[in-house]
């Protein structure tokens, strides 16, 4: 359902295993968001966008450089299942899946973004059950069930 790395977050500059992965999944852009009240613009709003349940049509992939948050994902039954994410967790949220993203009582996180190609930050909240991603997404999850 997502896939998950540890890495070695303290040298994420310079980490042949994280160039791995990147060359691997075609993972070509990146950049780095830092969300706390200072340092993040329209902190409250966005804070609130990413707690809306959605989804994407792209893979959603986070590289925890320091501090700590939760992804909520949902289950195979639409159950929410909490994923705790500290520094060197990677995780990548396949197209299509719902989900959301809380900060926890740190209330900071710095994080890597990784993208195939030109990203494209657009979240579908639920209900956004006609997208492609969705369906070929759904799909997936019935194979592997059966
Ligand atoms: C997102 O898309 O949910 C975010 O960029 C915020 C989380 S980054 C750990
Ligand atoms: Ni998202």
């Amino acid at each position: 359902m997502t896939e998950s790395h540890q890495l070695d977050a303290d040298k994420y500059e310079n980490d042949p295993e994280l160039e791995k992965i990147r060359k691997e999944r075609n993972y070509s852009w990146m950049d780095i968001i830092t969300i706390c009240k200072d340092k993040l613009p329209n902190y409250e709003e966005k804070i609130k966008m990413f707690y809306e349940e959605h989804l994407h049509l792209d893979e959603e992939i986070r590289y925890i450089l320091d501090g700590s948050g939760y992804f909520d994902v949902r289950d195979a039954e639409d159950r929410w299942v909490r994923i705790s994410m500290e520094k060197g967790d990677m995780i990548t949220l396949p197209a299509g899946i719902y989900h959301r993203f809380t900060l926890d009582e740190q209330n900071y996180v710095k994080a890597m973004r990784l993208f195939v190609g030109d990203p494209v930050w657009t979240a579908y909240n639920r209900p956004a059950d006609h997208f492609e991603a969705r369906g070929q997404y759904v799909e997936f999850l019935a194979q592997t069930a059966a």
